[in-house]
């Protein structure tokens, strides 16, 4: 399928002046609109019309709204915020009216809408101010809330297709497609959806720092029609990155580059033919189902892409189901022969008396230096926990999370969001762009509460730790463990379709030698079970918090490192993928030295 071309230099070439920005209705506006393309929707839709016009007559089967500004934060600097709904859905109406009378004519042809969600010019990672890196200039809860005026016009206009198009901040995106899922829950029905990121320069990163499979990951959580990259570079540039974006994907891939980089005074010169060649070869290669063009385009650029991929066959999509990917800057995949995952412990203000104390002096600074150090040993995530008391909770996990998304060295990697209050969960996943970890949910509160938290989660994207918790309480023996992570299970996978692969159990490492004889068996529990969940659950996860397997042996690091290493031998053997662990101190089985080891066995 071929997508058309570009809308704003199109316009441009109508050489609009003030006056007919604003139309008559607009004559006494207090603000300038010169610029403001998306209002020609409104002021000069036989102008619009004219270019979807012309980009079907070249041979494109879906057109594009001109609704690249028509955000509310965007319009914003008109001051036409108010007008995000009314400019998307006649910016649908336009364009579903041309595509219609194309369709009419020749109906062996359909031609489709593709509804536009722009990235807006703000974003939700990164700070405006290099005094304060822990500042935004917009919050999750503005993108989401005006994203959702704009999907609800766009689907009231018409369209067949939303598309949440140059993600230039994985954040900015993920509000939109929060958004979109609520205005699909609220009409009672769905669109096909498409997400397209942009990579910024050749350092093959998005603006915001993603490579293109941590992009990947962090929207593969809502059935997308297609997954792609536009704008930003040329065509012949995308292609590395589009490859690596189409080697991950289990959805169909688009790509609609630039008409090459801009130049010294802002244009574009690649010329339709050397356009046509280079997304020729990348659909020669099979790494693309849609192919359009973006900035810089025209309608000779679609004719030519039309000719060159005329009668190619799209690429295939992997029948096989996807193992687990988390993301941070980069992604984690985890797949059934990867080697036990780390994840560090001690960003947690519960379980390091150092970053409890940094954190309540609110010595952020220092605190980073933690996560940075669990990274710098091994930690292939950081579990975050800000549960303590005397601490605005809420607050303090915005800002740690704001704070890491500007640290490239800390940021590489998936963040668990550890709480056991919900609020401060979802606080942390409105702060970061990449796939995260939910620690934890359980039925300690029933089905309804786990099932709604568990909806949430999954609007967000996130993957979730399920704890062996039910309303009877913890689950202490193997048979407990099992049924109660089986029953959550069939839960989220049955009730709320959540994907095998993002659901890790852990059914709950406890103390022991305790020198309370209940408790001599606890190790073990775990480790039969990690074996039976392992069995019963080949796609899933299981994890525990090790440290906590130690606690009698507080004071006494030797020993716990003993313990530890000797637990995690026979657990990761018995199933166990993941741990919470203090990265930098973890010993290797056969370096402890017999006797301890012995003894250690014994407990
Ligand atoms: N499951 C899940 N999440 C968890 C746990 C779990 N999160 C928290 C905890 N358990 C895992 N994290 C830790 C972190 C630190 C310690 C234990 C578990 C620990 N800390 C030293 C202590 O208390 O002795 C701290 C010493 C210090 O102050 O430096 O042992 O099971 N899903």
């Amino acid at each position: 399928m071929v997508l058309d071309g570009a809308m704003g230099t199109m316009i441009q070439q109508f050489g609009l002046d003030e006056a007919a920005f604003r139309g008559s209705r607009f004559r006494d506006h207090h603000h300038d609109l010169k610029g403001d393309n998306d209002l020609l929707c409104l002021t000069q839709p036989q102008i619009v019309a004219d270019i979807h016009r012309r980009f079907l007559e070249a041979g494109a089967d879906i057109v594009t709204t001109n609704t690249f500004n028509a955000t509310p934060v965007s319009q914003h600097e008109y001051g036409l915020s108010h007008l995000a709904y009314e400019i998307s859905r006649e910016a649908a109406r336009i364009a579903r009216a041309e595509a219609d009378a194309c369709t009419a004519r020749d109906p062996s042809w359909p031609r489709f809408v593709a509804g536009s969600l722009p990235p807006t010019n703000r974003t939700a990672s990164i700070s405006p101010d290099v005094t304060d890196p822990a500042h935004r200039n917009v919050t999750f809860d503005e993108l989401r809330d005006g994203y959702r005026e704009n999907a609800r016009g766009l689907i009231d206009g018409g369209a067949d297709i939303l598309l949440v198009e140059t993600v230039f901040d994985t954040l900015n995106a993920k509000a939109a497609l929060f958004a979109i899922e609520e205005e699909f829950e609220a009409c009672g029905g769905r669109l096909p959806v498409i997400c397209s990121g942009t990579i910024t320069d050749l350092s093959g990163r998005t603006l915001s720092g993603q490579t293109p499979e941590a992009f990947y990951a962090s929207v593969s959580h809502v059935p997308l029609l297609a997954v792609g990259l536009n704008c930003a570079l040329g065509s012949a540039q995308m292609k590395p990155f589009l490859a690596a974006l189409s080697a991950t994907s289990r959805f169909r891939v688009s790509v609609y580059p630039n008409a090459g980089l801009p130049n010294a005074f802002g244009g574009y010169d690649e010329s339709p033919e050397a356009m046509a060649a280079a997304i020729r070869e990348m659909a020669d290669d099979g790494l693309a189902n849609l192919v359009g063009s973006c900035c810089g385009s025209t309608p000779e650029h679609t004719r030519a892409i039309v000719e060159a991929v005329r009668g190619l066959p799209p690429r295939r999509i992997p029948a096989q189901r996807g193992y687990t990917i988390l993301s941070g800057l980069e992604a984690l995949r985890i797949r059934p022969d990867s080697n036990f995952i780390n994840i560090g412990e001690r960003t947690n203000v519960t379980g390091s008396a150092r970053f409890r104390k940094l954190i309540q002096a609110d010595d952020y600074e220092a605190a980073l230096g933690v996560a940075r150090q669990q990274v710098e040993d091994g930690a292939q995530l950081i579990d975050v926990n800000m549960d303590e008391g005397m601490l605005d909770s809420v607050a303090a996990m915005r800002r740690f999370l704001n704070l890491i998304a500007t640290e490239p060295d800390i940021a590489r990697v998936p963040i668990m969001i550890d709480s056991s209050k919900f609020e401060v969960i979802e606080a942390g996943l409105k702060c970061a762009q990449g796939k995260c970890v939910v620690n934890s949910i359980s039925l300690k509160e029933g089905e309804a509460a786990f099932l709604d938290h568990a909806r949430r989660l999954r609007r967000y994207g996130a993957a979730v730790i399920v704890m062996a918790f039910d309303e009877q309480g913890q689950a202490d023996t193997v048979e407990r463990k099992v049924s109660i992570c089986d029953r959550s299970y069939r839960l989220l996978t049955e009730r709320i379709g959540f994907p095998p692969e993002d659901i890790i159990f852990d059914p709950n490492v406890f103390a022991v030698a305790t020198g309370i004889e209940d408790h001599n068996p606890y190790a073990l529990d775990f480790i039969e079970a990690c074996r039976e969940l392992k069995k019963r659950f080949p796609l899933s996860h299981v994890s525990g918090g090790v440290s906590n397997v130690s606690f009698s042996f507080r004071g006494n690091e030797p020993v716990r490192r003993a313990i530890h290493a000797v637990f995690l031998y026979h657990a990761i053997r018995a199933g166990m993928d993941m741990g919470i662990v203090n990265a930098g101190q973890l010993e290797v089985y056969d370096q402890i030295p017999a006797e301890l080891r012995e003894a250690c066995e014994d407990v």
